[in-house]
């Protein structure tokens, strides 16, 4: 996929697409309008839990994507045989401004405790809006349903984190089933100031159980340990195994990440652009025991594999762009 279709930025287009009314937020690859679909919608907007307003994307094949318009949330990726692929805690709790526990949560503008922000910031847990801006390759090159959120900074956002962004994400269900979020971030400061930020997917992806799933890709890599104050080591296994409380950062990762279930016969391709780092959590029993929305044994069901900008955070000067792209797909073990 081309990475400036989410950034760039033309008038015209904006007011084609006005003209068009293409919902004003949501296109169909055929450019089909949601509104007249005969079938299931491919695109469609619901309440969800606690009435929270839901985005859900289909293919005919069967594949589906479930986002919740709080924190630009992916919380369900299913594949064309209706197997689920992200894990969703079943303590989740959907009440701003409790971040979702499972699915895709957004770590924006501060990843962890790196900076003066409340852990993983505060993109997870405000409400975005749809886009109306849609460049027309967009349709071409996507090839899939997709829907386009934006956030942009509240006045009370401007107290904590004094920096005018536009972050806009696309999220894509292709024909196969492959999920794709590509992001742009936007320095919109009028006043000349640059900013910086780190940045994560949060991803929790659903696997039988941790202690039997494998993670490929990382092998002598340097990592910061979280459990170690973030001491840099060197990573010197090929395959990596999880058996207890895990968080490491991994740096200056390939661009292809695998995570093999054998239990499930499956992998998950993870590949990536603009986002070099990898982290790799799973809080072990203990910590799990501590995590009030997560279900008992939960810790289990998921590894956390967040691919991410974190060792060097991203600088933009004003006016500047920074785009990173993450698709997930799968394979039959
Ligand atoms: O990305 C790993 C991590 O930073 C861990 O250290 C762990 O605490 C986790 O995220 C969950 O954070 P959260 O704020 O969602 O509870």
């Amino acid at each position: 996929m081309n990475m400036h279709i989410v950034c760039s930025s033309k008038q015209m287009t904006r007011l084609l697409h006005t003209i068009l009314f293409f919902s004003a937020f949501v296109i169909y690859a055929d450019s089909e309008p949601v509104q007249f679909c005969k079938k299931k919608c491919p695109v469609e907007v619901t309440k969800g839990v606690n009435g929270l307003e839901k985005v859900t994307l289909t293919q005919n094949k069967g594949s589906s994507v479930e986002v919740y318009m709080y924190g630009a949330h992916v919380t369900s990726w299913k594949n064309d045989q209706g197997e689920e692929l992200l894990f969703l805690s079943n303590k989740a709790i959907f009440s701003p401004p409790k971040p979702i526990r499972g699915g895709i949560p957004i770590v924006f503008p501060q990843f962890s405790n790196l900076g003066p922000l409340p852990s993983h910031g505060f993109a997870r847990n405000r409400l975005w809006v749809r886009d109306d801006y849609h460049h027309p390759d967009t349709v071409r090159v996507a090839d899939g349903v997709f829907v386009d959120l934006l956030l942009k900074p509240t006045e009370e956002d401007l107290k904590i984190w004094p920096h005018r962004f536009e972050f806009r994400l696309r999220i894509t269900l292709t024909p196969r089933g492959e999920l794709i979020m590509a992001s742009c971030v936007k320095n919109a400061d009028t006043d000349g100031q640059p900013f910086t930020f780190t940045f994560a997917h949060h991803t929790y992806l659903s696997v039988s159980d941790i202690s039997k799933v494998e993670v490929k890709g990382l092998a002598k890599l340097d990592y910061l340990d979280n459990l170690q104050n973030r001491t840099r080591q060197t990573e010197n296994r090929d395959t990596i195994t999880i058996n207890s409380q895990f968080d490491n950062i991994y740096l200056s990762t390939p661009k292809k990440i695998e995570v093999l279930d054998p239990e499930k016969k499956r992998t998950i391709v993870i590949q990536k652009e603009g986002l070099p780092d990898v982290v790799v959590w799973n809080p072990g029993e203990e910590k799990a025991k501590t995590i009030e929305d997560l279900g008992e044994g939960e810790y289990k069901n998921f590894v956390a594999v967040e691919a991410a900008a974190i060792e060097k955070p991203v600088t933009l000067k004003p006016g500047e762009e920074w785009e990173g792209r993450l698709e997930f797909s799968t394979r039959r073990l």
